[in-house]
């Protein structure tokens, strides 16, 4: 309850920062965009994971003061790294509280306008579970989201109670493969590599890009590029880091 009383104070006076964890293009493995990742350096707890106060931040409703922050942050970040390289986008996490609020487009063109972000390069991340509450009014604000030019990827695909009827009705651009199905790649599992090998035929089907997350282990790398997926994340390529540290993995177009 106190913690509820110290994150409405957090985003205010600037105890919440972001980490960027890389997302790769598999072939190359230059840096294609990066996942914004919120954390939150509370003055007596020390930094706190988004476990730890996300679900609470949820319950309150301060995860949309929250979210917002992130996105206004994240904005900043990409229009920075794209000095560098040019064509790297960015990707926030967006609860499914704030999908179902009108200002979402708001605070979208607000952050990327004031950013001079070009709409393409931000990419918002929701999961399965926020959008099967699709009620029209969500899917209609998704469709307005793409016609800004705004990127829309479905998180953790394959998790949720979802049926596979809702990809078309969803106006997605990418799919992110739960890295619970990468982990059981290169074993002996077959299953596993047919459950990938699935999602990446159905998002080819579909025009979706794919992203595998999770992706440890070369033995992993090897599965998830042979199966023809484009891009990687993982703690192979690299971990959530500070915005200093990603533009080092940036390549300087000049
Ligand atoms: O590294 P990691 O522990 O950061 O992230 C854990 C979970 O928290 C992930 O499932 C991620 O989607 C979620 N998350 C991380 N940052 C944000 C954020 O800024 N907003 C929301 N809504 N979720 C986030
Ligand atoms: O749910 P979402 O995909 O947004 O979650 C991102 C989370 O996944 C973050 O907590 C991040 O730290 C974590 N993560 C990213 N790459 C890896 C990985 O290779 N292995 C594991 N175990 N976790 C990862
Ligand atoms: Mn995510
Ligand atoms: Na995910």
């Amino acid at each position: 309850a106190e913690l509820i009383a110290d994150l409405r104070r957090a985003v205010d006076e600037g105890q919440l920062h972001l980490e960027y964890q890389p997302i790769v293009d598999l072939a190359t493995g230059a840096v294609r965009s990066a996942e914004a990742l919120v954390r939150w350096r509370h003055p007596r707890l020390g930094v706190l994971a988004p476990e730890r106060f996300l679900p609470l931040a949820e319950e309150t409703g301060l995860i949309l003061p929250v979210d917002r922050w992130v996105i206004h942050e994240a904005c900043r970040a990409a229009a920075a790294w794209r000095k560098r390289d040019p064509q790297v986008t960015v990707a926030v996490n967006i609860a499914a509280a704030h999908l179902r609020r009108p200002d979402l487009i708001a605070t979208v063109t607000a952050a990327t306008g004031g950013a001079g972000l070009p709409a393409r390069a931000l990419t918002l991340e929701l999961t399965e579970s926020a959008l099967i509450e699709g009620s029209d009014v969500v899917l209609d604000r998704l469709r307005q989201l793409r016609e800004l030019g705004i990127q829309i990827a479905i998180d953790d695909f394959g998790t949720g109670y979802s049926s596979l009827s809702y990809l078309h009705r969803i106006p997605a651009t990418e799919l992110k493969v739960d890295r619970s199905f990468v982990s059981r790649l290169g074993t002996e599992d077959a299953r596993a590599y047919a459950t990938v090998d699935m999602v990446n035929r159905l998002a080819a089907a579909f025009d979706l890009a794919v992203v595998a997350e999770g992706v440890e282990t070369d033995a992993q790398h090897a599965a998830v590029t042979a199966i023809g997926c484009v891009h990687g994340q993982g703690f192979r390529y690299g971990r959530p880091v500070a915005l200093p540290e990603l533009l080092t993995t940036l390549t300087p177009v000049d």
